[in-house]
């Protein structure tokens, strides 16, 4: 009876206002009179102080996720982005309305178009998320059904079945195009009321997002997961999805075991905030590591998981160290990155690092490769991405694995240094060796983390990687009273970073993310 009655105000309501306010550009006679009436009666999306309501402009993904959002009366959550739409983008991202890689949350495209395939997607796990379809019969009366991608076949057919989408005159529904702002009104005033939840139509206090849009900046990251997507080596140069050479900087974490509080989402993000695009994930095997307490993997996976859900790359690094011959623990490996593989196959994120630093007595040919080989072929069951493979003295010996290297693509070869310790001469290595060079791990103290730090030797490295177009991660994101250490004792991540909490070493090399 409530419902009713509401419902009867609602009417009322809205012929007033269409009399009233209406859009010089809304005739009563468009298809889409009703709908955009309905909509901008009830505040959910605004039209221009022109009294123009502009039918056949853009929606962005921002625009079309709050005013589902209002519509359906999601609660708004926290978000970091800094835009105007965070909170009902963290919501809807939450509700699993759409996925990271869709819209990731740092902001960055809430302000581009949304296309159709993920406009409907969104209306559809918001209002009818249990809602099917034929897919037989859909794929028939669609004529660029082969235009979707697979990833919205579900959404598209219950849509098209219960009559929230049609096709165009040619019976296109054009999913790659952008949805219009009169399209979008229509698309989600239907699924709204197939629902039939009026309850939720109540009108709700938040403003229409053209009247706040202009109130706060976007902080606008760059060089991130949505921008250069899966990565590629041509050459010896890491390129991005459409063949431009790309560049990671970022940090390594410490030993997760040791320093995992500084692994949070948080601390992560705080890395980004400052131009980090790449975050390492150190997996000790030995001293305390994976070996002998599995625990550690859990901790792995949720620093990569924050990393991608932060738009940015990320290397599972099998961070081999007092155990020197990658082979002591090969069935070990073996078996975890069939794990992370598999969990992370379309991932165009995770990098792979499959041995930190080999060290001892050990070769290229008789240890270092043929544990290589293995691995590789564990992973590429399952992903082509990026694998970081290391050499004998401490990842340093690249003239060796030049020599004999391994085959396949997307390999590359870390080279480790230590400003205080590694100079002119490994420089020198690295331009001579022909291999595709990847710096996965850095510091500006000498090699035992401590001491110094070298920053003049550092800014010759740093040159010299510009130089070369060489990625780059710096040890370590922690606040061990260690030179190498970006962070001051007692500092606290997890509320962003502030100059204030960074090291001398780490002053130096945020600034050059
Ligand atoms: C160092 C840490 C230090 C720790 C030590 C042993 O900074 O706190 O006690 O490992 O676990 C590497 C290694 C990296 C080292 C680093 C500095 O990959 O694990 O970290 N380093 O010694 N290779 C060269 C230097």
């Amino acid at each position: 009876m409530k419902k009713r009655i509401f419902l009867f105000i609602f009417a009322a309501v809205m012929v007033m206002c269409s009399c009233a306010y209406g859009f010089s550009d809304v005739g009563e006679e468009s298809w889409y009179y009703e709908n955009v009436t309905e909509m901008t009666d009830y505040g959910y999306l605004s039209g221009y102080e022109d009294r123009t309501f502009r039918p056949s402009g853009i929606i962005t993904k921002a625009e079309l996720v709050s005013v589902v959002g209002r519509v359906y009366g999601l609660s708004e959550q926290s978000g970091s982005s800094g835009h105007w739409a965070d909170g009902m983008m963290s919501a809807a991202l939450n509700g699993g309305w759409y996925d990271w890689d869709e819209i990731p949350p740092t902001g960055e495209t809430y302000d581009e178009p949304i296309t159709r395939q993920l406009a409907v997607k969104i209306v559809m796990n918001a209002f009818l998320p249990d809602e099917r379809g034929d897919y037989n019969q859909v794929y028939g009366a669609v004529n660029d059904f082969s235009q979707l991608d697979g990833r919205y076949y579900d959404s598209v057919i219950a849509a098209y079945s219960c009559g929230v989408i049609y096709g165009d005159e040619n019976g296109n529904i054009n999913p790659k195009d952008s949805i219009t702002r009169a399209e979008a009104c229509a698309v989600i005033m239907r699924a709204a009321k197939l629902r039939g939840d009026l309850s939720a139509y109540e009108p709700t206090a938040t403003a229409a997002p053209e009247e706040t849009s202009a109130a706060e900046p976007v902080t606008a990251r760059t060089g991130g997961v949505s921008e250069n997507g899966r990565l590629h080596v041509e050459g010896t140069q890491l390129v991005n999805e459409n063949g431009e050479a790309v560049v990671l900087h970022g940090m390594s974490s410490h030993g997760l075991q040791w320093f995992g509080n500084f692994a949070t989402e948080n601390a992560i993000s705080a890395t980004a905030d400052y131009g980090a695009n790449l975050f390492r994930c150190a997996m000790y095997t030995a001293e305390g590591g994976y070996i002998s307490d599995k625990s550690v993997k859990e901790k792995l996976i949720e620093a990569v998981d924050s990393a991608i859900r932060q738009d940015m790359y990320v290397i599972i690094d099998w961070h081999i160290l007092s155990d020197g011959d990658p082979l002591t623990y090969a069935d070990e490996a073996a078996e975890f990155f069939a794990e992370m593989s598999q969990r992370y196959a379309d991932n165009p994120a995770v990098l792979y690092e499959i041995c930190n630093e080999p060290n001892g007595n050990i070769t290229w040919n008789d240890n270092v490769k043929p544990y290589a080989e293995r691995i590789i072929s564990v992973i590429r069951e399952n992903s082509d991405g990026i694998i970081l493979v290391g050499s004998p003295t401490w990842s340093q010996d690249l003239h060796e694995a030049a020599k004999n290297p391994l085959s396949g693509d997307n390999i590359m070869y870390t080279c480790h240094f230590y400003a205080g310790t590694h100079t002119d001469w490994l420089r020198q290595r690295i331009a001579d060796c022909g291999l595709p060079v990847f710096v996965s791990e850095w510091g500006t103290s000498a090699a035992d983390g401590n001491g110094g730090v070298y920053l003049d030797e550092a800014q010759k490295w740093i040159d010299f990687m510009n130089e070369y177009g060489i990625s780059w991660a710096n040890w370590s994101l922690c606040d061990k009273d260690e030179s190498s250490a970006a962070l001051i004792s007692g500092a606290n991540a997890e509320d962003g970073i502030s100059e204030s909490e960074l090291s001398e070493s780490g002053k130096f090399v945020f600034n050059n993310f």
